[in-house]
């Protein structure tokens, strides 16, 4: 008896495995790379700005200067003790532009590196999360959800 359940639930271990492949694959980098949804407004019209070799993030979508801006130029495990005017800027980020030299930052859902993730490539200005999605996240899914970022040049947690 002991040996027919054993085999049964081995046998409904492949078949659970076999089911769960497309979600529990791990996975393609370019399905972790944020991307908006709508096509960028003139920046040049706005007067908004991203120093060369900084992450920079703005409260407000759409941001039209930078008074709500915040501007890293290394990783940060923890956004809840950076602040716009005593107000964490954790889960509140609606627009992203990254400047840096790497190929990605990649930002995390959680602090210290941990929960969902997904890369924004270099050179990418993203002012509106609302309208931005990854190939496994839905639009709108990162806005005000950021809460670490670290530097990388692979697409990887
Ligand atoms: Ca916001
Ligand atoms: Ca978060």
């Amino acid at each position: 008896m002991k040996r027919f359940f054993m085999a049964a639930a081995a046998v409904a271990a492949v078949f659970s495995i076999g089911a769960a492949a497309p979600a529990a694959a791990a996975p393609h980098s370019e399905d972790k790379v944020l991307t908006s949804t709508v096509a960028a407004d003139d920046v040049s019209a706005m007067a908004v700005s991203c120093s060369n070799l900084y992450w920079c993030i703005w409260r407000d979508p759409n941001a039209t200067n930078n008074n709500y801006r915040y501007t890293w130029f290394g990783s940060d495990g923890n956004y809840a003790n950076n602040y716009w005017s005593g107000v964490t800027v954790s889960n509140k980020a609606s627009g992203v532009w990254n400047q840096g030299d790497r190929q990605f930052v990649v930002i995390f859902d959680g602090p210290d590196y941990t929960g969902n993730w997904a890369c924004v490539p270099a050179n990418t200005h993203i002012p509106d999360l609302r309208n931005a999605a990854t190939g496994d996240t839905p639009v709108g899914w990162w806005n005000e959800r950021i809460s670490s970022h670290k530097w990388s040049n692979t697409c990887t947690r």
